[in-house]
């Protein structure tokens, strides 16, 4: 399984890194690869009307629900090799040992490839575990990526079909439930020195976009208090966002992108862009973070005649998880000999969009350093292979 992550990670848009965003070259070879084993597990695959990669394998009885396995295919750029792949590989392998066991369970599973949850693209993300959820705004389809293509022809151009996400939606289908297994992406289970633990609740997460528009001028001739210097102001901006966080118990907030225009060494920059990524486990602390960190901007921009402009991208609550499956997840860890354990995320997951739509349990597995969004992700083989045997003792429980 570690080999195929490694074999997965070589295949990426960019030349020395792996970046693979939605509904790209280096997706539908990412698919075609994955399809392969999701076959070779004996699952029937795939690709949704929304771009996500579906393997099913038909349950004994029809009456007994489908219960969702799965995780993410696309990454961020620079991304490290398990990010993702780790859950739909976790997953392909549990449905493999089963089959090798010659076990046939009266529940359907599915085992999910996910398009779309980094948001690298379009940026917003779970584009394709909300369609699942139902969730998938037809407003969507007008997002346009960097080179000014939208989303609804970058998913044709794909090969998926964007008059058919509404049937994408598992709504009317009774679904048994969720499991994603998840690289922990901190340092937790490392300090614990634990291979695996159950996730609590995953914190919520608010992404938006701050636009500083000033007036571009000659480096050499604007005096300094006749400029309306876009960047200083969103260099200000920065230094709050960071300033604010450290005052703030468990608030998480990253400017990740900025970019200036025109961008030339001798202009004073006419205008900047700023994402806002603020994350908290409390919604309420969250909401005021945002709003005291958009009224920095906003003052940041007044001090200098500059104009600020900013919108939401993307709101998630923090999401609990569904207790009867994490009770699971938990038993079935203590058959396997493990100590109870259980963590929060600060990390967003594609269990965020399918809360909408079902209960939703996760497994962490520890990762070298906690790092992660980084090509020195990695995990250990004897503690996925712990993370194997949980989820194959979960899956036997939730789909007798
Ligand atoms: O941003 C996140 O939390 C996730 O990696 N998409
Ligand atoms: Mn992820
Ligand atoms: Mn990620």
């Amino acid at each position: 399984m570690l080999a195929q992550c490694w074999q997965l990670a070589a295949i990426s848009q960019d030349p020395n890194r792996l970046t693979r965003p939605f509904a790209t070259p280096a997706m539908a070879r990412a698919n075609a690869l994955v399809g392969r084993w999701m076959r070779e597990a004996g699952l029937a695959v795939e690709l949704d009307a929304a771009g996500n990669l579906v393997g099913r394998l038909a349950g004994t009885d029809p009456a007994a629900g489908t219960l969702l396995l799965g995780s993410h295919l696309d990454t961020v750029r620079d991304a490290g090799a398990f990010d993702g792949p780790l859950g739909v590989l976790c997953a392909i392998a549990c449905v493999h040992g089963l089959r090798d066991a010659g076990t046939r369970l009266p529940a359907s599973i599915e085992v999910l490839g996910f398009c779309d949850e980094e948001g690298l693209r379009f940026g917003t993300a779970y584009l394709g575990s909300r369609a699942l959820a139902g969730d998938f705004g037809e407003e969507l389809l007008d997002l346009v990526d960097e080179d000014g293509v939208s989303l609804l022809e970058a998913l044709r151009a794909f090969g998926g079909d964007p008059r058919a996400i509404a049937a994408v939606s598992r709504r009317d289908r009774h679904i048994l439930g969720y499991c994603e297994v998840h690289i922990e992406q901190g340092p937790l289970l490392e300090q614990r020195d634990l291979p695996v633990a159950v996730v609590s609740a995953i914190a919520g997460a608010t992404r938006a976009e701050v636009r500083f528009t000033g007036r571009a001028g000659h480096a050499g001739t604007v005096p300094m208090e006749l400029r309306r210097d876009a960047l200083c102001a969103a260099a200000e901006f920065v230094s709050a966002v960071e300033t604010h966080s450290a005052q703030v118990a468990g608030l998480l907030a990253t400017v990740g992108r900025l970019s200036v225009a025109p961008d030339a060494a001798n202009v004073v920059p006419g205008s900047a862009f700023a994402t806002l990524d603020v994350r908290h486990a409390e919604d309420e602390i969250r909401a005021e973070a945002l709003a005291a960190l958009l009224r920095a901007a906003d003052r940041a921009g007044e001090r200098r005649g500059v104009g600020v402009d900013w919108r939401v991208r993307l709101e998630n609550p923090a999401v609990a998880m569904d207790p009867v499956l994490t009770a699971a997840l938990a038993d079935a860890m203590a058959a396997s000999g493990l100590p109870p354990a259980g963590l929060t995320s600060g990390a967003g997951h594609d269990a965020v969009a399918l809360a909408a739509l079902t209960g939703v349990a996760m497994l962490f597995v520890r990762c070298a350093g906690g790092v992660s969004h980084h090509p020195a992700e990695s995990v250990a083989e004897e503690d996925v292979a712990v993370a194997l045997g949980v989820l194959d003792a979960f899956v036997r429980r939730v789909c007798a």
